[in-house]
């Protein structure tokens, strides 16, 4: 029987279609590239697969801008692939969840195509459409002084009728006005309802926390001198009606099917955050929340990047774990996705020596946290971040080559200052997900027989799938391993109360998972060097898993980890 929960226990694997896997030769992935690694995804040891934007689009934001919510991007194949791609996943005992993306569209999208065709189109106000502000000087000026997330202006001035649009994103993905019933009404069925009757399980919301903006549009406070547009979050996010808009989605649509929902809730305190994913508010069931993947990242800038360390880690994990207690909300365990870099890189070691070991160290750590797991292509293998010899023509996202641009005029073009920038995009750009998926050590890493859209990682020859397939000490094995062992405990590893011992130590990551008297102890070496291992004083240890080839009673070795039981 599906229980109304199945959500809670799932581990989600996320598939970016452009890089996964390629079956004709176009240097792109497509749908049936994916069918064709259904027995592996499903061998894994996953429950759901969440598919990243696969819709017409044409592809600014690699998806993110879609022009037909009912359609196929033609690259990625068919919407008979898609049907098939459905039903071959259903088959192997696994569900499917889709983006949703639906705070803005494409313009390329018929609804904004024709909202800009005149002031008085019906669709005109399907979008947000204000007149020039015209400044001292008599020039034209857009309405606030607004930044977008990909640089520059959050407004685009459009000729035909003489006005600006507001697009939080690129210019090619114009707001949606969720002020309009008409256009709410509109996004339910083609996007959500139409999906949903095609047999899919759930979706992940694309910016769940921005629909619903402050109005009367005013400027953004002054927060870099030495900028045009501000940061202008205050304004967006959690916004007045955001909840309304959500139960009116779970009450119109998601509610009345076995749907999956999990939101991109972007910055909020706990209070907000949990308004949105509490069972008793039925707008969404889980969430995912940043704290740990932007451990380091400037407040409104990534590439302000300062580094982070281990205590800060544990504090931002602890407060994603305890993020549910004492609530009926649910949330996500993640360290990876398409706009993030590679675990092993960011907290991990991607050195030859301890690339593995502190794959698996990560492993360990995910397998334990509370919440729906969810792994990102080729985290399971232990892809990499891309190389720091990558030039910036090497990059494809809209988000690092848009900042790039504008980050050379507003230095000058001071090379001391481009050359950190380049370091910081090798860190935290999102390119560095974006790589083709590394398959084997043939030609293009075996993801394609053309020259993949985007740069392979030079490692392809040594970190790729068929390598560690049939290994039984690879990272891809453990992976499979530590998925069971997270199902074989999930009362500890799923539900369990989570406590952090030991919190100041800045080189180790030590916690207990309790549950009904039972305890999981967990003990995590995050250095190259030997750190001391603490026995809990109370009970016999079980070692359920680790990392390490042999055991020394008082220490860990370098990257060591190891989940006990505790009796
Ligand atoms: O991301 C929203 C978001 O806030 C991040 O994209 C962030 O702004 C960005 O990484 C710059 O640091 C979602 C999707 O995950 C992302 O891929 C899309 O580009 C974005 O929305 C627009 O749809």
């Amino acid at each position: 029987t599906v229980t109304k929960t199945w959500w809670k226990d799932a581990t989600v694997y996320q598939i970016w279609p452009a890089s996964y896997k390629d079956s004709n030769g176009d240097g792109v992935g497509d749908i049936p590239g994916i069918i064709s690694t259904l027995d592996y995804v499903k061998d894994l040891g996953v429950d759901v697969i969440w598919l990243s934007p696969m819709f017409d689009s044409p592809q600014d934001d690699m998806g993110y801008d879609i022009s037909n919510y009912e359609g196929i991007y033609p690259k990625y194949g068919t919407m008979n692939d898609m049907d098939n791609l459905i039903e071959e996943t259903h088959k192997r005992g696994m569900k499917m969840i889709l983006d949703l993306v639906i705070n803005h569209t494409s313009s390329e999208h018929d609804w904004f195509k024709e909202s800009r065709s005149s002031k008085t189109n019906p669709k005109r106000d399907w979008y947000i459409w204000r007149p020039p502000r015209i400044d001292e000087n008599g020039n034209r000026q857009p309405p606030t002084n607004w930044v977008s997330h990909f640089s520059g202006s959050a407004w685009a001035y459009d000729e035909l009728t003489g006005e600006y649009y507001m697009h939080l994103f690129a210019k090619s993905q114009p707001d949606l006005n969720w002020e309009n019933p008409e256009t709410r009404e509109a996004i339910y069925k083609s996007a959500v309802k139409f999906w949903l009757d095609k047999g899919i399980d759930g979706f992940r919301i694309d910016v769940a926390s921005m629909y619903s903006k402050t109005y009367p549009l005013v400027d953004a406070p002054i927060t870099f001198t030495d900028r045009e547009f501000q940061p202008c979050g205050q304004f967006f996010l959690n916004g007045p009606r955001i909840h309304e808009f959500h139960k009116e989605m779970y009450d119109k649509v998601t509610g009345n099917y076995d749907a999956m929902t999990v939101g991109e809730v972007c910055k909020g305190t706990r209070e907000e955050s949990l308004a949105y994913v509490s069972a008793k508010e039925k707008e969404m069931n889980m969430i995912f929340l940043f704290d740990v993947v932007q451990l380091g990242y400037g407040a409104d800038d990534r590439y302000e990047y300062q580094g982070f360390n281990l205590v800060d880690f544990k504090k931002a994990v602890h407060d994603q774990c305890e993020f549910v207690s004492g609530t009926d909300a649910w949330s996500t365990v993640f360290i990876e996705n398409h706009d993030q870099p590679r675990c092993i890189t960011r907290f991990g070691n991607p050195s030859k020596k301890y690339h593995a070991k502190s794959g698996k160290l990560l492993a360990m750590l995910e397998a334990a946290l509370t919440g729906t797991l969810f792994i990102y292509q080729g985290q399971e293998i232990g892809m990499t971040n891309i190389g720091r010899d990558w030039d910036i023509s090497d990059y494809q996202d809209i988000d690092s080559t848009n900042y790039y641009k504008e980050f050379k005029e507003r230095v000058g073009g001071d090379e001391q200052k481009l050359s950190k920038l380049m370091e910081n995009l090798a860190l935290v750009a999102r390119d560095n997900a974006r790589t083709p998926v590394q398959w084997d050590d043939s030609a293009n890493g075996g993801f394609s027989t053309a020259k993949p859209w985007m740069r392979i990682n030079d490692n392809y020859p040594e970190i790729n799938a068929k390598s560690q397939i049939n290994d039984p000490n690879s990272l891809l094995s453990f992976y499979k391993q530590v998925l069971k062992l997270r199902k074989a405990y999930k009362d500890l590893f799923i539900y369990g109360e989570f406590k952090v011992l030991d919190y100041e130590n800045k080189n180790t990551f030590t916690f207990t998972k309790t549950q009904a008297g039972k305890t999981a102890y967990v003990v995590l070496n995050f250095t190259e060097e030997e750190q001391p291992f603490e026995q809990l004083a109370d009970g016999k240890l079980d070692l359920l898993v680790t990392n390490a080839d042999k055991l020394e009673e008082t220490k860990l070795s370098p990257y060591e980890g190891r989940i006990y039981l505790l009796n």
